[in-house]
């Protein structure tokens, strides 16, 4: 065992990377600015610097643990260097904390808190707002950028993109996309990562909270919604939970109070997705064409990604609209003949989500079929908003008549959950015992890559799942070499749904909570298996008959 001095007490090296990593893990939280733990060390910041023995200061971020060592967190030098940092970060930053849209959850702001700043000894130099709109999932503000470069570092190292990256030198430092163009120009996917990572309001999600409670206000609207899987075990925190509880029978009832007149969960839509997914998988196979590997097609951020860097691998990608929209057309249907104008709005764990819902292959007669998107982010705020005492809530059921869905559309919301579904869909021994061992394959868990293979009567089914668009890359120069695939699911941001770009922040480790929160709701659903929801022959023998195709699939190839 090893050990050194952490302001005086001696605290166990046990494989951490880094100094920061070890003084978190003693229970001392040393601020740092562009610290992620899974992206590369950049170690601009300089809020975690420590003094080590010889009166020397480190990075913690940067320095290594050795036995022996003995560093100090908290002295008078580092406080006074820490607030000058933020005095001069403050100074070059505009300082219209009540009116920003990440105000209650910036770094820059909470630091300052923290550290007691009441005063700025230099001029201010915050230059006029830099606010980039064109996207329908991210806005920027480029006045608000601190230079840690986190949303550089997750674009290029976890999503492969690289829309955006250093540009100039010196005072002219900024971030930028290609010849500085607007986003919505870039290759940007509209996965949010970046957004997420940002400590300050330079990229948020982009708000569209106030047309949604336009649409609730007016009297000629019947406004629907449906609830993603991954938002239920995400806004907990925010709103008294603990991360990771599932709080859709809350969300369901805060809605209902809000004003929404219609509240579906899209776990419902995603049972839909395993039926057309599954038959898709199985003819590809039978009739043993070019088409192979099937690539899930839910992850909008995904789709984006292929048509932007693989458009060859298009007639891979299956022609399953993803749940959010199979159910939204089936809930248009259903209330076509209202006397109001339908509004649908979709809660979503993802940034990517708004763009898909504005897709032109989406609506009909000009018209979309979600109306509006709003991130789990935003349902916070709506919520808060309202005055409700979310922890206070009495729990509540969806409605109906789509009130019934499955544990395989719950699961849709982390990596792996749509391959476990498809594969219940698809073997024959449908016992608790066969479900558990599916559990035990290799798709579960939080890993970027996991393989899995299943029996489907003699063949072997082999699956990959992935998650962070850098590995989806990866996986597809493999495939492209050679290896062999049946189904590959991918999800854009790391983890699933339940750390999509929409979603409060946490750090890394805490994901594997909402994972956790997602299969015991799979536990507590009494039908597992998608094919069994008896909403779903309700469903093919009315609104869907002879229309299948019209309604819930998609060519994104041609
Ligand atoms: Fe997802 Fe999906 S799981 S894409 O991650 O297939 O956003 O939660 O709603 O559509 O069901 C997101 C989550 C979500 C779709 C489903
Ligand atoms: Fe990169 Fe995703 Fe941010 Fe676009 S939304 S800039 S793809 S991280």
């Amino acid at each position: 065992r090893e050990y050194m001095l952490i302001d005086g007490i001696p605290v166990e090296i046990n494989g951490e990377k880094n100094l920061l990593e070890l003084i978190r893990k003693a229970g001392i939280k040393l601020p740092t600015f562009c610290y992620h733990s899974e992206l590369s060390v950049y170690g601009a910041c300089r809020m975690c610097m420590v003094e080590n023995e010889w009166g020397g200061l480190d990075a913690a971020c940067s320095t290594p643990p050795r036995a022996g060592m003995s560093i100090k967190t908290n002295t008078e030098r580092l406080q006074k260097y820490r607030k000058m940092i933020l005095e001069l970060l403050l100074a070059n930053h505009c300082r219209d904390c009540t009116t920003c849209n990440n105000n209650g959850k910036c770094k820059l702001q909470d630091l300052a808190m923290r550290y007691n700043i009441s005063h700025i000894r230099f001029p201010n130099t915050a230059s006029n707002p830099d606010v980039d709109d064109s996207s329908l999932c991210i806005t920027r503000d480029r006045s608000k950028c601190i230079l840690c470069g986190d949303c550089v570092r997750v674009c290029n190292e976890v999503q492969n993109v690289g829309a955006i990256d250093f540009a100039y030198r010196g005072s002219k430092m900024t971030i930028s996309t290609v010849f500085d163009k607007p986003i919505f120009e870039s290759n940007c996917v509209g996965c949010g990562q970046c957004a997420l990572a940002c400590p300050t309001g330079a990229i948020v999600v982009k708000d569209d909270t106030q047309k949604v409670w336009k649409e609730i206000y007016d009297k000629n609207t019947r406004v629907s919604v449906q609830i993603a899987p991954a938002v239920r075990v995400a806004l907990g925190k925010e709103l008294g939970l603990n991360d990771g509880e599932n709080a859709i029978g809350k969300i369901v009832a805060a809605l209902r109070r809000m004003g929404f007149d219609d509240i579906f969960d899209t776990s419902t839509g995603a049972d839909l997705t395993v039926l057309e997914e599954s038959a898709e998988l199985l003819r590809r196979i039978r009739e043993g064409k070019n088409d192979m590997p099937l690539f899930t097609s839910c992850c909008p951020a995904w789709v984006n990604y292929c048509e932007k860097f693989y458009p060859e691998l298009l007639p891979h990608v299956s022609t399953c609209r993803s749940p959010m929209q199979m159910f939204a057309s089936i809930i248009k249907e259903e209330y076509s003949t209202s006397s109001k104008r339908l509004v649908h709005v979709a809660v979503m764990p993802c940034t990517a989500k708004k763009f898909e819902a504005a897709r032109k292959e989406f609506k009909v007669n000009g018209v979309p079929n979600v109306d509006y998107v709003l991130t789990t982010q935003e349902l916070v705020r709506m919520i808060k908003e309202s005055g409700i005492v979310f922890s206070e809530l009495e729990p509540e059921a969806i409605d109906m008549p789509f009130g019934t869905y499955t544990g395989a559309g719950v699961i849709f919301g982390v990596s792996g959950g749509v391959t476990e579904a498809v594969l219940r869909r698809v073997v024959s021994d449908k016992s608790p015992t066969s479900f558990r061992s599916l559990a035990y394959t290799g798709v579960r868990g939080m890993n970027g890559v996991k393989e899995a293979s299943v029996m489907y009567g003699d063949r072997k089914l082999k699956v990959a799942v992935v998650s962070g668009l850098k590995n989806a890359g990866d996986l597809i120069e493999r495939i492209k070499a050679g290896e062999h695939y049946d189904l590959v699911e991918v999800m854009a941001c790391p983890g699933g749904c339940i750390n999509g770009g929409g979603q409060p922040f946490v750090q890394s480790e805490e994901r594997e909570k909402r994972g956790k929160g997602l299969y015991s709701a799979d536990k507590l659903c009494n039908i597992k298996s998608s094919e069994e929801n008896p909403l779903m022959m309700t469903l093919y023998k009315g609104i869907l008959k002879g229309r299948v195709h019209e309604l819930l699939h998609v060519d994104y190839a041609s």
